[in-house]
């Protein structure tokens, strides 16, 4: 039932391709990176969160929780079909088939979780809540506080990842893996959509900068940034 609502939204145009559903936000860029980055071939359609495609009832047969990135595998588990919420979720499922962009090390693999994590548990909501109250509710939140709050958070957040990457070129040293793709467009927001780089002297951490254009001066990372975008 929910399949056929979700092809007749959304027609793919190759049965076997995998079905991206994104926007080329922070979170929605991490899928086609690591699209890009591995190769795959894949089909997009543009969910536009500004006019609520997100709450249809074809999207919400892919993520029950409205949000993007939103991704579908035919050839999935034992070469079934394979729904997917969730970015962490698809990178992790994304570098576990492909056998990429992931250590091989049980030890290694395990400390790249814990860093995808971290940007999934902390990176990605305080940063988001800093942006919002920065950059979209400044008129109607006249209250310093919770700008003030996110602002720290998010200062102390970077902290981290400067010591992290004071000497590895990469979160896990000197190979790119998904704990980048995940942090990485978070970094680059806050200067960039949010337009807070002095609000938060984000020139301070210059290690962190450094390695979020070292991420994105890879080409297919370069080009998983647009996916998505209006043409
Ligand atoms: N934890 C989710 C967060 C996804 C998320 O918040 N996506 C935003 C765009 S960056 C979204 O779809 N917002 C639409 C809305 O809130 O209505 C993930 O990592 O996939």
């Amino acid at each position: 039932m929910s399949q056929a609502l979700i092809e007749k939204q959304f027609p793919p145009s190759t049965a076997d391709k995998i079905q991206l559903y994104t926007l080329p936000t922070p979170n929605g860029v991490k899928a086609s990176i690591a699209l890009e980055e591995m190769g795959l071939d894949y089909d997009t359609y543009r969910i536009n969160i500004m006019e609520g495609d997100q709450f249809t009832e074809a999207f919400k047969a892919i993520n029950p929780n409205s949000k993007i990135p939103a991704m579908i595998d035919p050839d999935g588990y034992g070469g079934c079909r394979v729904t997917m919420m969730e970015s962490g979720a698809i990178l992790l499922y994304l570098a576990e088939k492909t056998g990429q962009f992931i250590p091989s090390d049980p030890v290694e693999k395990n400390e790249c979780i814990q860093w995808l994590f971290f940007q999934i548990g902390s990176i990605g909501p305080m940063f988001g809540q800093f942006g919002h109250f920065y950059r979209f509710a400044k008129e109607t939140c006249k209250d310093p506080y919770p700008t003030e709050r996110y602002k720290n958070e998010t200062r102390r957040l970077l902290a981290v990842l400067e010591e992290r990457l004071k000497d590895r070129d990469f979160i896990m040293g000197t190979d790119y893996t998904i704990a980048d793709m995940a942090i990485f467009p978070w970094v680059r927001v806050l200067s960039g959509f949010y337009e807070a780089g002095e609000f938060l002297n984000v020139a301070e951490f210059e290690k962190t900068i450094a390695w979020a254009a070292r991420c994105e001066s890879r080409p297919a990372t370069a080009r998983g940034l647009t996916v998505g975008s209006a043409d």
